[in-house]
């Protein structure tokens, strides 16, 4: 029953490689699941008893084979999936910053859920389909991971 629903708590992890990959942030397109066709960043569930670093350290190793210990909060959104997005479903979508230092290990773990993983300047996001969260945050005019005053 509808009343029985609860939103479901995401991360998405905003990685950085300022010194190689200026204004990039790193996305690949879903292959599966809901949002197929839409660009993601790294990210899934939060599990049960995880702290925010610690689901955002365990998503990034699992899809992109990168290793990062450091990780800030600096957005959050509240998603209601449209039918049009692949379904009714709502996030509450926490947004972690890393900043990297060597890419070399990079690869794309899950092939069979999403695309190679690629460097994508920021302002060229808005210009892509993407996953819902992600859109929404795109589309906040006053959020920009680069002039965030968190970091
Ligand atoms: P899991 O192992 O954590 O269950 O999921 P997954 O295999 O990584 O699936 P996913 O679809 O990549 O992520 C699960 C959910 O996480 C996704 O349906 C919605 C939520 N999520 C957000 N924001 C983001 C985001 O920016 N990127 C990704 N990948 N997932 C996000 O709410
Ligand atoms: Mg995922």
């Amino acid at each position: 029953m509808l009343s029985q629903l609860r939103p479901l708590v995401g991360i998405g992890v905003v990685v950085v490689f300022p010194n190689r990959y200026p204004d990039c942030v790193l996305v690949s397109e879903r292959l599966s699941s809901h949002g197929k066709g839409s660009y993601q960043l790294p990210g899934g569930h939060l599990e049960y008893g995880e702290s925010f670093e610690e689901c955002a350290q365990r998503e990034l190793k699992e899809e992109t084979n990168l290793h990062s210990s450091s990780f800030k909060l600096i957005h959050v959104t509240n998603t209601i999936f449209s039918e049009e997005d692949g379904g009714s479903k709502h996030y509450v979508t926490i947004f972690m910053k890393t900043i990297i230092e060597d890419d070399s290990t990079l690869k794309c773990m899950e092939p069979e859920k999403n695309s190679d993983w690629i460097w994508t300047k920021w302002n060229h996001l808005k210009n892509m389909k993407l996953f819902a969260p992600l859109r929404q945050t795109v589309d906040d005019s006053n959020f920009n991971p680069f002039h965030d005053i968190i970091n």
